[in-house]
């Protein structure tokens, strides 16, 4: 694989955390400070990985083999990768994701019990050593963010799981940024949504100003 050249940030969190909420705030920061975004998500971003979210969260294969659902996350990350991301990042551009490979030992690793191990194959096989330079892990008690969550119309595939279930993931998710804290960014989700914002606000600008110090 080529060198990358711009910054790749992924936003991840729980049920109902805000991602949703807060990434079009994040583009405009970034936006606003001259970068140009490419703006996508996982399972998605592509033509064929679109198709795959479908099966991913629709409930048509409902009781699939968690081996299957995390190859075919890793499927559907092999065509993001290669198709969106690795050629915005070598034009320049910073890639803006909802979700990535973090979600994958979250929910398949915490939440269906795959072993971590498996995954970190996948992950360099698929990877090949490219990595976010920046993830913000928008973090909030469980029972919080479902009950935010719970005010939304028709639940997918992952948000019918049960309240264990989504404990698991969250307490991967922050095992994960404790083992890497250059990477991670934790926010606290829990609070309004203007304070929130002042969070990210004040981890991008030092995202930023790093990256403009690291420039010169
Ligand atoms: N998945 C996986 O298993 N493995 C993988 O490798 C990958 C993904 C990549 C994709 O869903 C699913 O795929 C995901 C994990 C799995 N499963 N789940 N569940 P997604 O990422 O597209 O969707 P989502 O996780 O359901 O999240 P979302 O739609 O992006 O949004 P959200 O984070 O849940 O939050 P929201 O919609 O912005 O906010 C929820 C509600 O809370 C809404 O009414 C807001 O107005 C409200 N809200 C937001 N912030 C606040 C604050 N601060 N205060 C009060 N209320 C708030």
């Amino acid at each position: 694989m080529t060198i990358k050249k711009g910054k790749f940030i992924t936003v991840e969190g729980g049920e109902g955390a805000g991602k949703s909420s807060n990434l079009a705030f994040i583009r405009d920061l970034l936006e606003q400070s001259g970068c140009e975004v490419v703006f996508t998500r996982e399972p998605g971003g592509t033509a064929l990985g679109e198709d795959i979210r479908d099966l991913l969260l629709g409930h048509k294969h409902t009781g699939m083999a968690s081996d299957t659902e995390l190859m075919l996350m890793f499927a559907a990350r092999a065509e993001h990768l290669n198709r969106l991301i690795l050629p915005a990042l070598n034009q320049g551009k910073w890639v803006l994701c909802d979700r990535f490979t973090d979600a994958s030992y979250a929910y398949q690793g915490g939440g269906r019990g795959i072993d971590m191990s498996r995954i970190k194959l996948l992950e360099t096989w698929v990877q090949k050593g490219v990595n976010p330079d920046l993830t913000l892990l928008l973090d909030l008690p469980v029972q919080t963010g479902l009950d935010r969550a719970g005010q939304r119309s028709e639940p997918d595939r992952f948000e019918v799981e049960q309240t264990a279930f989504f404990e698991r993931v969250r307490t991967t998710y922050l095992e994960r940024a404790q083992q890497e804290p250059d990477r991670f960014q934790i926010i606290d989700a829990a609070v309004t949504l203007p304070q929130v914002q002042e969070q990210i606000g004040h981890v991008v600008s030092a995202f930023l100003q790093k990256r403009d110090i690291a420039d010169e």
